[in-house]
Formats: C-alpha cells, sequence, structure tokens
C-alpha cells in the first residue's frame, strides 16, 4: 500500500511517555487515595452503581509493584465520533499489554459498541498497529454510536466477553460512551463476570474534563487544525476585503472549539453559547452582536470580517432550548405517531405539532426558517442528542444578519456592504495527524489502561494529568467513572450520566477572551497559526492548547 512521507516519517515517531510508565512494570507502584463521591445525585447513583460506586483516586508512581503480571486478555473498543490521537491510545494499550506479558492478547471490536455485543473481534497484533502508530483517524477497528441499554445489549457484551476469555474491555469515548462504561463495568460485577471495564478520555469536543482529566484528547490537534483554516480564511479576507466568513465549529455542546479557535486567531465575534445562556439572549439579541460588530467595522471601512459559531449554539438560545426540549418529549413520547407522518409535508407536520408544544414553543417553531425547523426535527443519536453538526446555524445567521442590517441602513444606522459566506469545521478536524501532544497524551492513555487493567481495578477513567509540564513530570493513574456522575433527563426520563465540562464563564480561557473581544471586534487582530508542526522547535511543535496553558496559568 502506497503512503505518504508524513505518514511513513510518523510511524517510527516515539511518544513520551510520564517518568512513572517508564519503568519496569514491577517498578509501577499503584497509590490510592480516599473513597470518592459523585458530583450529586449520590444517594440515586450509589443505588444504581451498587458495586463500583465511590472508588478511590489512584495515581501511579515508581516505586515497586509485586503483582505478578499474568497473561492478560483485553478487548478494545472506538466509541463516538473520531478524534486525533485513537490509534496511538490503542498502541499504548497494546506496548502496555505485551511488556506486561509477552502472552497477552488485545482484540478491537469493530464498528464500536456494536462490535462487543455482535461479537466482532479482530486480533491487534504487532504488524497492525505499527500500520497505525501516530496516525490520525478511527479506521484501524471503525467507531459506532451503539449505545448498550438494553438487557440483550448487556448479556450479549458478556456473552461476547466469556466466548472470548476477556478480562477487561477498555472503551475509548466521550461523556455518553464513558457513561456506558460505567453501565458496563457495574453490570459485570454484578454478574460476578470478573470483566474489568475502563474508560479513555476522547472528545475532540473537549467537554469531558475535571481537575484530573485535564483535557479530552483530540481536542489539540482538532483545534489546531480547525484554528489553520480560520487563520487562512482571516488572510483571504483581509487581502480581499469583501466578504464576512461565518464559520461553525464543531462542539455539540460546550464551546470550548470556538473559544480555542478564537484565541488562537482573534476573529472579530466568537460566540459562546454558555455566555448566551447565561445572559439568557434571544436569537434576535445574539444577531444584534454580530451587527454591532458588522457596522462598527464599517464605518472604518472594513466590510470584512470573521465569525465564530460553536455548533451547540441553538441548544442554549432559551427560546430554542426550550422548543428543543419540548420536541425531544414529544418525539420520544409519540415515536410510532411521528414516523408515520415525518415524510409528509412540513405543513402537516408543523399542525401535528402545534397541537404538542407549548404557545411559545409553537411560535418559535414557527418563526424559524422551514430547513432550520426541519433540521431540528431530524433523529437523535442514540444517546439522545440533537445532531447540531446537522443545523446549519451559520446560514440562520447570514440570513438573520442581512435582514438586521437592511433594517438598520434604512434607519441611517449602517453604511457598509454585507457580503456574507457561510462554512462549517468539523469533519475536517476529526482525523488529522494527532500532534505530538495529542501522541504523546494518548499513547499514555493507553499505557496507563493497562496498568489500571494489570491492578485489577474497574470502573475508572484513565488519566493523565500536569499536562502543560513536560512528558515527563505528567501524572497517570485513574480516576473513578462514578465521581464524574450525575442524574440528567434523556429521552424523557432521569438518567446517570457523566456531567458536561461547559465553558466556565469565570474562568481563564474566557476571561481572556473577554478582555480582548471589544478590540477584536472592531479591529482587524487576525492571527495565523499556521500548520501543525510535527517536527522543529519544541515552541513550535510541542505546546498544548491556549485553553490548557491559561488554565494551568502557564500562557
Ligand atoms: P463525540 O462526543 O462522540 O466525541 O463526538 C463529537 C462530535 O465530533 C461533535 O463535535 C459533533 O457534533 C458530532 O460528533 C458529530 O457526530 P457524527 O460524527 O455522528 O456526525
Amino acid at each position: 500500500m502506497e503512503i505518504s512521507a508524513l505518514q511513513k516519517a510518523r510511524y517510527s515517531y516515539t511518544p513520551k511517555l510520564p517518568a512513572s510508565l517508564k519503568q519496569n512494570i514491577g517498578e509501577i507502584a499503584v497509590h490510592f487515595g480516599d473513597p470518592t463521591e459523585s458530583l450529586a445525585d449520590q444517594a440515586a447513583l450509589k443505588e444504581l452503581f451498587k458495586n463500583i460506586y465511590g472508588k478511590p483516586i489512584v495515581t501511579f508512581a515508581e516505586g515497586q509493584n509485586t503483582e505478578i503480571c499474568r497473561p492478560l486478555t483485553v478487548g478494545v473498543i472506538l466509541s463516538g465520533g473520531q478524534a486525533p490521537g485513537g490509534h496511538n491510545v490503542i498502541a499504548g494499550l497494546y506496548d502496555g499489554l505485551k511488556k506486561g506479558n509477552s502472552k497477552s492478547t488485545l482484540y478491537g471490536f469493530l464498528g464500536g459498541p456494536s462490535g462487543l455485543t455482535d461479537n466482532k473481534p479482530l486480533e491487534i497484533t504487532g504488524g497492525l498497529i505499527d500500520q497505525y502508530r501516530n496516525t490520525g483517524g478511527f479506521d484501524i477497528i471503525g467507531s459506532g454510536r451503539t449505545k448498550i441499554e438494553t438487557p440483550g445489549q448487556f448479556a450479549a457484551a458478556l456473552d461476547t466477553a466469556k466466548k472470548l476469555s476477556l478480562d477487561a474491555i477498555v472503551i475509548i469515548g466521550g461523556d455518553d460512551s464513558n457513561t456506558n462504561a460505567a453501565l458496563l463495568a457495574e453490570y459485570f460485577e454484578e454478574k460476578k463476570a470478573g470483566v474489568q471495564v475502563i474508560g479513555c478520555p476522547k472528545t475532540i469536543d473537549g467537554d469531558l474534563k475535571n481537575e484530573y482529566i485535564e483535557a479530552s484528547f483530540g481536542f489539540d490537534t482538532a483545534c489546531k487544525t480547525y484554528s489553520e483554516l480560520i487563520g487562512n480564511i482571516g488572510r483571504d479576507a483581509n487581502s480581499a476585503k469583501k466578504y464576512w466568513h461565518f464559520i461553525k465549529l464543531m462542539g455539540r455542546a460546550a464551546s470550548h472549539i470556538a473559544l480555542e479557535c478564537a484565541l488562537q486567531t482573534q476573529p472579530n465575534v466568537c460566540l459562546v453559547s454558555e455566555e448566551i445562556e447565561k445572559l439568557g439572549l434571544s436569537l434576535s439579541q445574539v444577531v444584534d452582536r454580530i451587527c454591532a460588530s458588522i457596522a462598527g467595522r464599517a464605518e472604518n471601512g472594513d466590510n470584512f470580517g470573521i465569525v465564530l459559531i460553536p455548533e451547540g449554539l441553538v441548544e442554549f438560545i432559551p427560546e430554542i432550548k426550550q422548543l428543543i426540549g419540548e420536541l425531544n418529549d414529544i418525539m420520544a413520547a409519540n415515536q410510532e405517531e411521528f414516523a408515520r407522518i415525518e415524510s409528509d409535508s412540513f405543513h402537516e407536520i408543523a399542525v401535528w405539532l402545534a397541537k404538542k408544544l407549548s404557545g411559545v414553543s409553537e411560535s418559535v417553531f414557527l418563526s424559524l426558517p422551514e430547513s432550520i425547523a426541519k433540521e431540528l426535527l431530524a433523529d437523535r443519536d442514540p444517546h439522545g442528542n440533537v445532531q447540531v453538526s446537522r443545523i446549519e446555524t451559520e446560514k440562520l445567521l447570514i440570513q438573520m444578519a442581512e435582514t438586521r442590517l437592511a433594517e438598520m441602513k434604512k434607519a441611517g444606522a449602517y453604511k457598509g456592504k454585507f457580503s456574507a459566506l457561510g462554512h462549517f469545521f468539523g469533519y475536517e478536524g476529526r482525523c488529522a495527524f494527532p500532534s505530538n501532544f495529542d501522541a504523546d497524551y494518548c499513547y499514555a492513555l493507553g499505557f496507563s489502561a493497562f496498568v489500571l487493567i494489570a491492578s485489577g481495578l474497574t470502573g475508572y477513567l484513565s488519566s493523565v494529568r500536569n499536562l502543560t509540564a513536560p512528558a515527563n513530570e505528567w501524572i497517570a493513574g485513574g480516576v473513578p467513572l462514578t465521581m464524574m456522575m450525575n442524574m440528567e433527563r434523556r429521552h424523557g426520563a432521569q438518567k446517570p450520566v457523566i456531567r458536561k465540562a461547559l465553558v466556565e464563564l469565570d474562568g481563564a480561557p474566557f476571561k481572556a477572551f473577554e478582555k480582548a473581544r471589544g478590540k477584536w471586534a472592531v479591529e482587524t487582530c487576525f492571527l495565523f497559526p499556521g500548520s501543525i508542526q510535527y517536527y522543529g522547535p519544541g515552541e513550535v511543535c510541542d505546546q498544548p492548547t491556549k485553553t490548557l496553558r491559561l488554565e494551568k496559568c502557564r500562557a
């Protein structure tokens, strides 16, 4: 098979490991902290997770480990959206297993969690993993979004585990997939199946994080990829001086990606969903904010600019959030009826919905352009989420800005020319070659997952922290999955879920943005970060995101 020069070079990149994981297996000591509690709803979660609730935080350090590493058989699943570095998690897990005992076996389940329930394993050999080291994508075994939730699916997972004599399963996924990991760990414990379950924090969205999980992998590479593109567009805009570019960025709920890209590129406007929700801004007020920048720049003769839009925005605008909540409940409660009318004309759907929506939501629904209203009705993902990547918010905002600017022009409040282009950057960044940061971080996460398994633990998320320090000083270990959980409404019912980490408005990244954005709104301050560099000086190749550096006060 023909491969690119970079791919060839990346095969021989050696990821950096924390000092604690560089040791012989017998020299990796495991330290246990105090028992932990969930974020909220402790009683309900204790009841649901009788066996795995409240475990201690685990940290690895250089020391003595008298556990003999017997041969292990482990299965690994890539779950949910692609994120750069997934292959390196598997590589770290594979290398750890083989270092522990050369007779250990690693299976990858094909196509995500359904590969486990449908018993579709592929043995990961040295030859296979060597073709994927330090490369992007999840194509080594594929991914999927199946949610393991029915008694039949749990039983099928156990059946596969027994057939393959699995000691453990590693689920590489985001908040929903790791919620699944917790449910599976609990089920196996309840059944005394002797199968451990360990999660790894993946998602480009960056919203699976806390004190012990400083970043989800893939966020670094995806943001750097989008920032390169935004910088290039900024330079084009500043050269041609004729277009406003409205750029929607992935990040299903949280605005971490948009915020990080704003810090890297200094656009004229960056909407932050969490702020919009806090201020209770209506869609119309959001458009006001954008138009204020457009009008301000037009005063200086600058009829061009950049607006960054987080893809989850619509779910944070109070009136649309309420509408989506009502739609979710209506669609969950009337699945069959809705499926029957789904192919009907929009008018018939609207009439059907009007009877069920509250008065306020009905008028919001009817005020939206038909294409957007239809997108709000599209299938939810298996975890009950609206598929926001399919909602063309950038087009909606362009359309609304056009109308508003025409009104302002009539009133003499705007004298410029407005010509806008919409973009959506999402899939472009999810399978890029992992940055050195993600390559190292992912390899360490995979290796750490192996140590958690070898230590007999279950219901943990692999954790590597102190990430702004050199990799040698990173701290590896595990965080109990139940520690990150609370109860939330999903598919019309209360469910245990890992809480998403949204942008904190009093956090350092947002504060840095807030301080600068007034100037960026009117002046042209674009930055051009360029493409990710894999070889060269550390300050060019190995820097983590600005978000992480600001959060850890090293920016
Ligand atoms: P995960 O949460 O599974 O990591 O996926 C995140 C994401 O990339 C979102 O940013 C985006 O909204 C969604 O996946 C798109 O999903 P799909 O790949 O199914 O279109």
